[in-house]
């Protein structure tokens, strides 16, 4: 498995986010990534910068005016007022049904609003640097799938992309890693490729990016919306729209679910995922379902994770992993190394 990381995910640094009503330390913080290379290097695993620029690739999934207003946002910031260096900014107000998303407003909070599905994905200075460096890091592993160079691999990336909408960003999502790799092996000829996100949390971004297309199978495994973020999507009425009708499943599972139900769910998955026949598989692989996670309520175990990456590695198709969510950081590298092991154990037993 050649393994492909973002080098710049550093500089993606909030302070702050908003936590049932109180400011709290972010969840998702640069000590998640570093667990993840400590212990990848730690078994042996090098770990290669991005030799891909994923630039044109996301003009194909997100919006040229989302795009630019991502790339530009913090100078806009300090230009507000130079004393916002120090600041944090947070969206506050959202074009929700009946108000106008077609013009874009001068005020930076209204347009920040406008590309924001919440209030819990703070920009920072380095965001945007930190987020290309991560869509680059996709795009390799992709490529290095799509190139045959490689049968499998690994993008360990922050910030997470899988909440990243065509034109928002959300849940501490800003460029749709998963939604960058897959299209990058489509514009490598390969005419399907399946998504699965087995994140706790659903994939309303790549979900949406793909809903009218039958290019792209999209699959989720995740918490109920009706109890679990990101609340407005993700149910299982959910199969596509339009030529992408019957090209998205979800299966969502209650809070609480432990490893046999969601076994069975990964079952499922997969037997979808043969019955399309694609010519590669994209993981957004969110390991959140742990037990210890802070803000999630499956309970899978580290072992569990292992058992994920052999099932994976039965699909038998090149296959490329994009880190997403997981917050239980101290013990994000053992669950991470597990679904590679996993995986590369089956490669080389008879199947
Ligand atoms: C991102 B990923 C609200 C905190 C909850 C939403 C969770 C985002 C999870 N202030 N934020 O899918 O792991
Ligand atoms: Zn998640």
């Amino acid at each position: 498995m050649l393994t492909f990381h973002n080098p710049l995910h550093n500089a993606h640094a909030p302070v702050h986010e908003f936590f049932r009503g109180e400011r709290v330390p972010c969840f998702e913080k640069p000590a998640r990534q570093d667990y993840v290379e400590q212990r990848l290097k730690e078994c042996g695993h090098a770990l290669l910068p991005p030799n891909v620029d994923s630039a044109a690739v996301l003009k194909q999934i997100h919006a040229e005016r989302y795009l630019s207003f991502l790339q530009t946002a913090w100078p806009q910031w300090l230009a507000q007022d130079p004393a916002n260096a120090t600041v944090q900014p947070f969206p506050s107000v959202w074009p929700v049904r009946t108000l106008r998303s077609d013009i874009e407003p001068a005020n930076f909070t209204a347009r920040y609003g406008l590309y924001s599905m919440d209030n819990g994905t703070p920009l920072a200075e380095g965001t945007w640097a930190a987020a290309k460096a991560g869509a680059d890091a996709a795009a390799s592993a992709a490529s290095s799938v799509a190139s045959g160079a490689a049968g499998a691999s690994f993008c360990v990336t922050r910030p997470p992309g899988h909440h990243a909408g065509p034109d928002f960003m959300g849940g501490y999502c800003f460029l749709n890693n998963a939604a960058v790799a897959a299209q990058t092996l489509r514009n490598s000829g390969m005419p399907r490729v399946a998504v699965l996100d087995v994140d706790y949390h659903h994939g309303n971004g790549t979900q949406s990016i793909f809903y009218e297309r039958s290019d792209v199978l999209f699959i989720s495994i995740h918490g109920d919306p009706m109890t679990e973020y990101p609340f407005y999507l993700g149910h299982a009425d959910e199969t596509g729209h339009g030529a992408g009708a019957g090209f998205n499943l979800n299966l969502p599972l209650p809070a609480g679910t432990g490893f046999d139900a969601w076994f069975a769910a990964l079952e499922k998955a997969c037997k979808a995922i043969l019955a399309y026949g694609p010519q590669a598989v994209v993981v957004s692989l969110g390991l959140d379902t742990f037990e210890g996670d802070p803000i999630s309520r499956f309970s899978l175990a580290s072992q569990d994770f292992s058992r994920i990456g052999q099932r994976l590695a039965q699909l038998n198709l090149p296959t490329v992993f994009v880190l997403e969510g997981g917050y239980a950081a101290a013990e994000l590298g053992l669950n991470t190394v597990n679904v590679i092991d996993g995986f590369e154990a089956q490669g080389r037993q008879p199947s």
